[in-house]
């Protein structure tokens, strides 16, 4: 099924510029990125996020950390592209996750394990609103779609 996710390039991703790094992984899989954006995430935004977060010890934390560089959120489009993502990042905490996965080549940290992406379809629909409106969706189909999967591929 065609989805969209939303992506955050967390502070972490920012300074250790790994921006670049992480998108190229997301665009060499055949991902299609349909609305980008630089921003410094609010407390408001940051408890918006994280709201089933916000109530727990480690959120003061997680905030602080959050709000603390620029992020760079990401729509990103492709079939079961939810489960994907989560599957390319890998475990939550950088020391546990898989080799080959990004966390488990770029991190050590359960806070700064570098990206955010939505863990379902609800998810992805309210984050994707806390970030970008309809207008900022840049809506196209890839001229290489037809390299990347076959036809009857949905
Ligand atoms: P994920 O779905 O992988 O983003 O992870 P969670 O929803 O479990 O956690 C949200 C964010 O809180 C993660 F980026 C990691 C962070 N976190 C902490 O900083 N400390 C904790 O004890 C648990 C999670």
């Amino acid at each position: 099924m065609l989805q969209r996710s939303l992506v955050l390039l967390k502070p972490d991703c920012v300074e250790r510029r790994l921006m670049g790094q992480v998108i190229s992984r997301f665009e060499a899989k055949g991902l299609n990125i349909v609305a980008m954006k630089m921003l410094r995430v609010s407390p408001e935004l940051s408890k918006q996020h994280y709201q089933e977060h916000v109530e727990k010890p480690f959120y003061p934390s997680l905030e602080e950390f959050i709000t603390s560089a620029p992020i760079v959120a990401l729509a990103v489009e492709g079939l079961d592209v939810i489960r994907l993502i989560r599957d390319m990042l890998g475990a939550t905490n950088g020391l546990n996750a898989a080799p080959g996965t990004i966390r488990g080549d770029y991190s050590s940290s359960r806070q700064m394990n570098l990206v955010h992406a939505s863990d379902s379809p609800e998810s992805a629909k309210r984050e994707l609103a806390l970030y970008f409106a309809d207008a900022d969706f840049c809506e196209h189909e890839l001229l290489l779609t037809k390299s990347l999967r076959a036809k009857d591929e949905a």
